[in-house]
């Protein structure tokens, strides 16, 4: 699948308030699930990390994200930040293949048991560490040496015993953040504390410290991170969705802030506000399993400083909004098929429960299924009251069971938390949250399709 587009809005525009307003690509290029890669696909992704890996480019973009790692970790610039970031790797590989994308590990595929995923087979980003350095010698960057911070292999240390890693997120709980938050800085919460954290501790080594992008595991996990953060932007068509806490002390996160950046890898000032809306301003990319880039830009096209945009009302160009189709609804999951089944069981197992328009507000808009809604006694409102229980710390091994049950991820490890200094309880909230919602979901008849 390829969006080519036609630039029929520069044509005719040629004014200085043009130049200065959003830019639209001329090619899109589509990002695609790394589970779709074959080994030939693996073989050329190989090729092109070799290549940079050879140019030093592993080093620079390690020792950015070292650098600025406490100004785009638990602010808003999470987002945008990453997304530059991405893109600028993503540049730099395509001048030595132009048709490479970053491809997007969407990990609530693998959650339950993620060491078995295909993503890490030998033929791709390859396996846990091994001997007492833990070195890659798997995977397209089998037996690489980098050079940041110092010279070492690559590691990786698996979060579990024996090669195991520690469940991750079900995209249940993913799908219920997207339909709940509706401030930035609530989805990014939910969001950082939750999928992306529990990938990057998962993998561990080079992955878990401040220089993660050493592996490349950081570029398909990010790739995910922005895929979620997308469908979110175009839920209600908040692309422009902007709050919370700013990059220093106490400063709110404004539109017109700077993309923070290093020498190594800089975006000249580039604004945040300038890399909300994929399609526009060098943000040539779409996404597989999310709605491609809308045809217009959105606005805001006012003002110099970027700023001006808040929140808009548009009518998405892919038709993406909310037209009662269970389909119509984002989750998590990159899978098709197995998305909108999730969202019709969960409208079935929920039913009345006050459970349903608390964690899926938007599959309670759709009413009780007309099953329900034609019995002869209507259901009965159950309040749900419960708190929580992850038990053990979370990150239990699937029991065997009659029905497919959810399995509560690991908690965050200290060490992640006190290294991005974040407050432990805000990360607590949002690992009870997810068990409170696993709890709900286990005790009604849902089947995860999962
Ligand atoms: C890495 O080195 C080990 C030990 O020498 C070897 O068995 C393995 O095949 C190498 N891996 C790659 C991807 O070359
Ligand atoms: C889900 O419920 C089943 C019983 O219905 C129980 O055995 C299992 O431990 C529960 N799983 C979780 C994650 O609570
Ligand atoms: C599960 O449902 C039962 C019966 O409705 C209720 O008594 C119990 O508290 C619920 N448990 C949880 C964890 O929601
Ligand atoms: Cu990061």
């Amino acid at each position: 699948m390829a969006f080519k587009f036609l630039v029929i809005a520069l044509a005719t525009c040629a004014s200085l308030v043009c130049a200065q307003g959003p830019s639209r690509c001329e090619d899109i290029r589509v990002r695609r699930s790394a589970h779709s890669l074959s080994d030939s696909d693996w073989a050329n992704v190989q090729s092109v990390v070799s290549q940079m890996h050879r140019d030093g480019q592993f080093e620079r973009f390690a020792q950015t994200h070292d650098q600025i790692f406490d100004s785009v970790h638990g602010h808003s610039a999470f987002f945008p930040f990453h997304r530059r970031f991405i893109v600028e790797f993503e540049n730099l590989a395509r001048e030595i293949d132009p048709s490479f994308t970053v491809p997007y590990w969407d990990t609530t595929r693998d959650y339950r048991r993620p060491e078995t995923s295909a993503v890490l087979r030998p033929q791709a980003l390859g396996g846990d560490g091994e001997g007492p350095q833990r070195c890659l010698q798997s995977g397209v960057q089998g037996n690489w040496t980098v050079g940041f911070p110092d010279r070492h292999c690559i590691r990786r240390q698996f979060s579990g015993s024996g090669g195991a890693i520690l469940p991750w997120i079900p995209a249940e709980v993913i799908s219920s953040f997207m339909q709940r938050d509706q401030q930035l800085a609530d989805f990014r919460e939910h969001i950082e504390f939750s999928i992306h954290g529990a990938t990057h501790i998962g993998l561990g080594g080079d992955a878990a410290t401040r220089y993660a992008p050493n592996d490349f595991f950081f570029f398909m996990h990010h790739a995910n991170i922005d895929r979620l953060w997308w469908l979110w932007q175009n839920d209600q068509a908040r692309f422009f969705a902007y709050d919370g806490p700013g990059g220093s002390q106490g400063a709110q996160a404004h539109l017109s802030d700077a993309i923070p950046e290093s020498r190594a890898v800089s975006f000249g000032g580039q604004q945040v506000g300038s890399v909300m809306v994929l399609g526009f301003n060098g943000m040539c990319y779409a996404y597989d399993s999310a709605p491609p880039p809308p045809d217009m830009y959105p606005g805001p096209v006012g003002n110099d400083d970027g700023s001006g945009g808040g929140r808009i009302k548009i009518t998405p160009a892919t038709g993406h909004k909310s037209n009662n189709m269970p389909s119509a609804i984002n989750s998590g999951s990159s899978n098709m098929a197995s998305r909108a089944l999730e969202i019709a069981r969960i409208r079935t197992a929920l039913g009345e429960q006050e459970g349903l328009k608390e964690y899926f507000p938007k599959v309670a808009l759709l009413g009780a299924p007309a099953r329900m809604a034609n019995a002869a006694s209507p259901p009965v409102h159950r309040p749900y009251t419960h708190q929580y229980k992850c038990g053990g710390g979370g990150g239990a091994r699937p029991q065997a069971a009659t029905k497919q049950a959810l399995v509560y991820p690991a908690r965050m490890a200290e060490k992640w938390v006190k290294m991005h200094g974040f407050k432990p309880e805000r990360v607590e909230k949002v690992y009870r949250e997810a068990c409170r919602l696993i709890d709900l979901l286990n005790n009604s008849t849902y089947v995860s399709p999962y």
